[in-house]
């Protein structure tokens, strides 16, 4: 399928695209029977476990402490418009209660409860989004064959119907998208795990816009959007970044989003302690929203169901940054000076919000801007900014009251911010 991003959408998706663009934070989970081994969400293909042994340790499974209505208040306190969730991941084993396969939560463990049920209404409670996680990659189900180039040691016959595979994923998603009330949409991931296979995805896209209308469809198969996909998602990586080694420096017309480790691993792993601070969060955040995107922040809740107390205070604390400084970002779009190493700059109307994320002098130079400056204040405090205009350039002097705080936010004020 060809790269296109231009394409006609119907007014539901439209809006929606729209409130995912305003929306900026969401809250990501990695989240499974995986969870038990605390080693990421790769350790069936890491530690070379058999389809066997890992059916074992799902019957295992039995989250005990997971409460809906915390998890969805964590995001809320942090500042997340949406959560995004691991409904399947690469070990095929499904999260949710699934008439596809014995090989889920309700019929496989101990515990034989829906989370994501308990959790679409806990959401719909709360008054947030949700979005499946979806993987197509499977390391255990004997129809994903031919087989890709993960997952190779799981001792499955060499042997599988890929048309019935994809039929299965699609009676899954079916049951996603009329089981758990109106989605914000599917987050797929695994497609790089057999790059020149037939993935289908003009029917399995169809059938999703088809259930709900106004679901968003978010691949992260790192490529340049395809048809009938609504965002382009960057992982590890700001838009258009390619650090991590298999993003596309290519961006399209869609709405953007970046995700990220809180630490450095998807999946609970009990030695990971390289817990990002929030000035460093704050700071993906803002470069995020600076080039037009989203930052979907990753949490791993461990295996009781528990997130652990590191990642919940960063949210926590993330939250009370966002309810002061929240209004330069929400609803914003990427503001006319594209992100440079000192920080980023986002836009509503006229208003431009520079955010000074690295910058040690007291005067910045931005680039030439449309429109005249009127007005330069702190942000949200008000506190006037002098500032100079030329054809050249505006200049502006950093107060230092900002001085220690992780975005020093100046608003200007001015009479177009050039869209
Ligand atoms: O392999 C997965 C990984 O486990 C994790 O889910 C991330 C999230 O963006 N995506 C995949 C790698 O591209």
């Amino acid at each position: 399928m060809a790269a296109q991003t231009t394409e006609a959408v119907p007014p539901e998706r439209a809006a929606a695209r729209e409130w995912f663009r305003d929306a900026k934070l969401g809250m990501f989970i990695h989240w499974g029977v995986y969870s038990q081994l605390g080693a990421g969400e790769w350790v069936m293909n890491d530690k070379n476990l058999t389809v066997g042994t890992y059916e074992w340790l799902a019957s295992e499974f039995n989250p005990v402490k997971f409460d809906a209505k915390e998890w969805v208040a964590t995001a809320k306190a942090a500042g997340a418009r949406y959560i995004t969730i691991t409904s399947r991941h690469h070990d095929g084993f499904s999260m949710f209660a699934t008439s596809a396969t014995k090989y889920n939560i309700v019929d496989w463990t101990p515990f034989k409860r829906d989370p994501l049920k308990e959790l679409a209404a806990e959401c719909q409670r709360q008054g947030i989004k949700l979005f499946f996680y979806y993987s197509q990659l499977d390391w255990h189900h004997p129809d994903y064959f031919p087989r890709g180039r993960t997952g190779r040691s799981s001792a499955r016959p060499d042997s599988g119907n890929w048309n019935r595979y994809q039929d299965f994923m699609r009676q899954q998603l079916t049951e996603l998208l009329t089981n758990y009330g109106p989605l914000g949409g599917i987050w797929f991931d695994g497609m790089w795990d057999k790059p020149s296979a037939d993935w289908q995805l003009d029917k399995t896209y169809g059938l999703i816009h088809r259930l709900q209308p106004a679901a968003l469809i978010v691949p992260n198969h790192h490529l340049a959007p395809m048809p009938g996909e609504d965002v382009q998602t960057f992982e590890q990586d700001l838009p258009g970044a390619n650090t991590a080694g298999f993003n596309t420096k290519e961006i399209g017309a869609l709405p953007l989003e970046t995700s990220l480790t809180m630490n450095t691993s998807w999946g609970f792993n009990i030695t990971d302690t390289k817990f990002k601070s929030v000035p460093e969060i704050v700071g993906y955040l803002v470069r995020a929203a600076g080039n037009g995107g989203n930052l979907l922040l990753n949490i791993g809740p461990r295996p009781d169901g528990t997130i652990q107390p590191e990642a919940a205070e960063r949210l926590r604390e993330l939250g009370r940054w966002l309810a002061v400084y929240g209004p330069s970002l929400y609803g914003t779009r990427a503001g006319p000076v594209p992100p440079h190493e000192w920080g980023a700059t986002t836009r509503r109307g006229d208003t431009i919000f520079v955010h000074v994320l690295n910058w040690p002098d007291a005067v910045l130079a931005l680039p030439a801007l449309h429109g005249r400056v009127i007005r330069a204040s702190t942000f949200p405090r008000g506190a006037r900014v002098e500032f100079s205009q030329s054809d050249a350039g505006t200049t502006i002097t950093i107060p230092a009251s900002l001085a220690g705080e992780p975005d020093r936010v100046v608003m200007l004020l001015t009479t177009s911010a050039g869209r």
